[in-house]
């Protein structure tokens, strides 16, 4: 038999084996993993490197619309761009239904937005802000049949957030269906609540971000999540789980036996609250909801990441410019944090920044590290084994890593269309070397190849 492309020398790694191999690649698959595999027509030395399945990145918001005036940093062809730089074949980004808006209509813009601009795979999530009958009865039983087989709900903001009802509906549809629902769990009375107490006592600097949306505020909606879950009889995605108190809801659950699954993603490692206290309006750039905490709550992320309560590991990469009204420098944020877009960049660091803190300081293994970046987003939101695996017959998206390349993070490593990264000027031990995407080199050595192979991924219900 002979190849297109053999990887030779290097160590691959699964989410449960760690071995060394060479893997023969045909077309667009892994067709060969053996000893020896002879000749192709393409060599690549991974001498020295681990071999891994591409990371997956369950969790990115790109092109998303926002609040009047504020226009998200990256689009699909930048997002994307800078995923394959962090080592990423596919990402999962938002389809937001506007109100007002049909769940189709929404569709057909989101797939427009990304339509031969994407250098990954991608698949996108429904978020559902308006349960008309409508949408209930037809529109999500009828596009959960046609792959979008995952959905957003929120607990908290003014133009997204569903009544508890609504929740419960759309859990049924889910139910009924075969979809995921992810849930934001952050409470929106307890907010407006918090934030309006805030402002009167003239605490309006991007800091009181946190403070309006304590550790209480997400462990109680949390809880209710689990609990509408539960009374409808089926799973969850807990998304973005900050701190302790959350993570136990989760594990209390899931040892009880229901099917609640939790995610948390790098801010919640290494930032806290205390990144968002910086002079003037540099907190901005921190400011993400979820909020970062404190070090016990860094210490919940990991023991959740070791210990399985979080199944997957994902960026949260939702992309603000900070020296630009558009973004965080929006003049209604200089009057109040509550007008500070929420989110921050980080879809090129989360897989070196778990590397770096989990594997190479010890805290998690190789394979676990496959899992939480790749293998279990695949399991979890219907992809697997096409993605998420280094098989034969699956798709050959991999990554090549440097185990101990050094690298001090900067924002022009990422190629994002933001302005910075919150990671600036942290150190990194293990970093991306070559992204290849059903067969396809995409990335070598942080040089992106020029055209858009990424194509849009349907899942069965
Ligand atoms: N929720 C997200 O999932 N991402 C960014 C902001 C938010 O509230
Ligand atoms: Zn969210
Ligand atoms: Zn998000």
């Amino acid at each position: 038999m002979s190849y297109d492309t053999i990887i030779r020398g290097g160590t691959v790694v699964t989410a449960s084996d760690t071995f060394k191999a060479e893997i023969g690649i045909l077309g667009r698959r892994i067709v060969a993993l053996a000893d020896h595999l002879g000749d192709a027509i393409e060599i690549i030395d991974a001498t020295g490197l681990l071999v891994m399945p591409g990371g997956i990145d369950s969790h990115v918001h790109l092109d998303q619309a926002g609040a009047p005036g504020i226009v998200m940093a990256d689009d699909f062809a930048s997002g994307t761009r800078s995923a394959v730089v962090g080592g990423n074949t596919t990402v999962l980004p938002f389809c937001l239904q506007q109100k007002g808006q049909t769940l189709r209509e929404a569709l057909a813009e989101y797939q427009a937005k990304a339509a031969g601009k994407c250098h990954t795979d991608v698949a996108l999530h429904l978020i559902v802000t308006d349960p008309t009958p409508q949408v209930l009865g037809q529109e999500l039983p009828g596009l959960i049949a046609e792959g979008y087989t995952s959905i957003k709900i929120f607990m908290t903001y003014d133009d997204l957030k569903l009544a508890d009802r609504d929740i419960l509906e759309v859990l049924d549809v889910a139910r009924v269906h075969g979809a995921l629902v992810m849930v934001h769990a952050e409470g929106y009375d307890a907010i407006r609540f918090l934030t309006e107490r805030l402002e009167r006592q003239g605490k309006t600097a991007p800091f009181f971000h946190g403070p309006s949306r304590p550790i209480p505020v997400e462990r109680e909606a949390t809880h209710r999540a689990i609990s509408f879950a539960e009374i409808v009889d089926t799973e969850a995605m807990i998304v973005h789980v900050s701190n302790r108190a959350a993570m136990e809801e989760i594990r209390r659950a899931q040892q009880r036996g229901l099917k609640i699954h939790g995610e948390t993603c790098p801010q919640y490692l290494v930032l806290t609250e205390r990144d968002m206290d910086r002079p003037g309006m540099e907190g901005a750039k921190y400011v993400c909801s979820p909020p970062p905490r404190d070090s016990d709550s860094q210490a919940a992320c990991w023991e959740g990441l070791q210990q399985g309560v979080f199944e997957v590991f994902s960026s949260d990469h939702c992309p603000y410019r900070y020296e630009d009204e558009a973004g965080k420098a929006a003049p209604k944020g200089r009057q109040s944090f509550r007008y500070v877009p929420n989110g921050i960049p980080g879809i090129a660091t989360r897989m070196p920044i778990l590397f770096s803190e989990g594997v190479a300081k010890g805290r998690i293994d190789l394979n676990r590290f496959v899992a939480l970046t790749s293998t279990n987003h695949a399991k979890r939101y219907g992809l697997y084994p096409q993605k998420g695996t280094i098989a034969v017959g699956s798709d050959a998206d991999l990554v090549v890593w440097d185990p101990r390349r050094e690298v001090t993070i900067t924002h022009a490593l990422l190629q994002d269309g933001c302005d910075y990264t919150p990671y600036e000027g942290l150190k990194v031990t293990g970093w991306p070397v070559r992204t290849i995407l059903r067969g396809e080199t995409v990335m070598v050595d942080g040089v992106v190849t020029p055209g858009s192979s990424g194509v849009e991924l349907r899942r069965p219900a």
